[in-house]
Parts: structure tokens; sequence; C-alpha cells
């Protein structure tokens, strides 16, 4: 009996669903260079958003407004999506709009670019304001439904965990019976968002997720200026995380949303990390310079920065500050102790402020 070759018993378990580890060069090929950013880095300029926004309001008739919105999506990405668990973009509600109740499981995030006090989203019976610049958290399977009741336009960012929630295949919906959902009864006494501050119900086991819900920017921007003079991140420049305050973790469990402030002329150190961005310049004029790519932003551009891919940012003027809010994967990645970075970890590496030395006793 003449022995079969190594290809015919290849189709043989071929034929059987099955490959023989032989077989993997090119599988071998992959792993072997680490992780290949997925996507490109990419940049969508405000000035050609927000005029595609004014446009949809004609276009697209308030009846039809489930939510007038745009997904920025990766040019090379194929699956969809910003980055490859990520997805931005943004949304506008005409005065006197309701985007009506629904949850589903994918997690979600406003930050707010034009907003006032009668610019609101209710969020598990919460209402929460949106004020130019405030977070506000729709984690998942939590209600929530957006109202403007003032005379102007409002946009938003919709940061989403929709390409990771859509890959691990468990993409669940619900509209809620009726546009809109019942908002808590005795108003501020039972909101979640009345318990994340320093003093606490001592009577109630406290809610440790989805909270605070909202991060107003009065406080997020006071914060910033308070540790403006720190050295901070090398990589980062004065980086702050929105931490959830009763575990001090991440904002929601899939996504670490950040603020930072890159001071007036400053350029950040190169680094790369196993996670993926997104960014939304709040204001100031600079650029990121992603592997050998260059994206040039000023305020309310939007650009992402895929996993994997050497970056670092440059603040072009010499007398402004430049902000960013981003949203990153990191959490997603830590969960399974997948988070690396090169060349050095820069979260939470770094010790708090030490104790001012006691002084020597001088001699009276
Ligand atoms: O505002 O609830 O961009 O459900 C995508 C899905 C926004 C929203 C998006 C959504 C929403
Ligand atoms: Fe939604």
């Amino acid at each position: 009996m003449v022995a079969k070759t190594l290809q015919e018993f290849d189709v043989e378990l071929d034929k059987l669903h099955m490959r023989g580890q032989w077989q993997y060069d090119r599988l071998l090929e992959q792993v072997i260079g680490g992780p290949k950013p997925a996507g490109v880095p990419y940049v969508w300029k405000w000035e050609e958003v927000y005029p595609k926004l004014v446009e949809a309001c004609d276009i697209i008739p308030e009846s039809y407004t489930a939510r007038r919105n745009f997904s920025f999506l990766n040019p090379g990405l194929e699956r969809g999506g910003t980055t490859h668990t990520l997805l931005i973009g943004m949304q506008m509600i005409k005065p006197g709009e309701l985007a009506w109740a629904h949850r589903h499981t994918i997690a979600a995030l406003r930050f707010v670019v034009r907003g006032n006090e009668r610019v609101y989203t209710v969020v598990d019976g919460e209402v929460c304001p949106m004020h130019a610049y405030d977070l506000i958290l729709t984690p998942r399977w939590s209600w929530h439904d957006h109202h403007n009741e003032s005379d102007h336009p409002a946009i938003w960012v919709d940061v989403l965990d929709l390409p990771f929630v859509i890959g691990l295949n468990v993409p669940f919906y619900e509209p809620y019976p009726g546009d809109r959902q019942q908002v808590r009864r005795s108003s501020e006494a039972e909101y979640i968002q009345a318990r994340t501050g320093a003093l606490r119900p001592t009577w109630e086991r406290p809610k440790e997720r989805h909270l605070p819900l909202r991060y107003p920017w009065v406080d997020a921007e006071a914060q910033l200026k308070r540790l403006a003079k720190l050295e901070g991140s090398p990589y980062d420049g004065i980086a702050l995380e929105y931490v959830n305050p009763i575990n001090g973790g991440p904002a929601m469990p899939t996504l670490s949303c950040w603020i930072q402030m890159l001071r007036p002329g400053e350029e950040t150190k190169s680094h790369r990390q196993t996670s993926s961005a997104v960014y939304f310049v709040v204001r100031g004029e600079g650029k990121t310079i992603v592997n050998d790519e260059e994206l040039e932003w000023k305020q309310h551009d939007t650009f992402c920065v895929p996993n994997w891919a050497w970056h670092r940012h440059v603040n072009r003027s010499r007398s402004d500050e430049a902000i960013l809010f981003s949203v990153h994967d990191i959490p997603m990645l830590q969960a399974f102790d997948l988070y690396y970075e090169e060349p050095e970890n820069s979260i939470r590496a770094r010790p708090a402020p030490l104790v001012p030395p006691v002084p020597e006793k001088s001699e009276k």
C-alpha cells in the first residue's frame, strides 16, 4: 500500500473540518508579529460634520427620529466601527424633539457639544441635564430617552461599545412601552446621582455600578485647572479619568473616559497600548501623530487612534491649552490581563504626592 502524501492527508482532514497545526504558517505569521493595528488613524472634521447634521434636520423629519445620529466609520475597518471595539458618532436634536426611550446591551455615553438646562437625557428614571461638555452615561441595559425642551438645537457625541458587543454576539434591544419613560417619583431624593458624593445614606446598601450617570463639566474643568501645574503623564499630559465614585474603577465596565489638558506648547512622548481610543476636541488646536500619520485637529473635531499604534500629542498653541475628551477600551483588556503598553506602563504607575519632609531641628 502506497503511503498517502501529507497533502492528501490535509484534504481528508479538511473534509472533516479539522486542520493540523503544521498548516498554521499563516496564522503563526499573524501571532508572531504581535498585534497589527485594526483600522487606520482618522479625523472627522467638525466643519464637515456640522453642516451634515444641520442638513439631516431638514431631510429627516421628526416622526422618523429614533435617533438623528451619524456613526463615524473607520475607512480601514470592514466590519464597521470607529476602532475594532468602539463606535463614536454625533447626534442632533431639534427644539421640541424627543428621541424615544429604549434600552440595549450596548453601553453608551454622551458628551455634550451644544446643550443647556432644558436639554436632558433620562436614564433609568433620572433626569440628567445636558450642558456643554457634560458627560452622561447610559450604561448597558439602562432605559434612556433624550429631550430638547429648549429653543436651541442640541448636539452631542455618542460613544458605544457596539463593535465589542456585536463581536461577542450579545446585541439585545428593547423599546420602552411609550415614547418617554417614567421619572423617579420624589425626584432627587431617590436619585442614584444623590448617592455618589461624600455624604451617603447610612441605611442603604450602595449601588455599585452604573453611576454617577452624570459628570458635570464645571467639575471636570475645575479639576483640570487645579491640577494643571503638575508634571502629569509624559505620554498624555494632565489626563484625568472619570471614575466610578464607589469603587474608583472606570465609568462603565468596558469604557474608560478621560479628559486631558495639553498645556501651551506641550508635546507628549510617544507610546503604544493594546487598547484603542476615540477622541473629541473640546478646545484648542494641535495634532496627534499616529505611527507615520499626522492627524491635525481643532475644536470639535473627532479622531481615532487604533490599538497598538504609536502615538503622541502636540498642542500647537504657545498661549492656549488644548483639551481632549477621549474614550478607551482599556477596561476590556485589563479584565483579562491583556493591557500592555510600550515603552512602559503609564496607567497609575507613579506614587501619589509624598508627605513633605520634616525639617531638621534647628538650634535655638
Ligand atoms: O442615543 O440611544 O448613536 O441607541 C446609537 C444607538 C445613539 C441613543 C447611537 C443609540 C443611541
Ligand atoms: Fe440608545
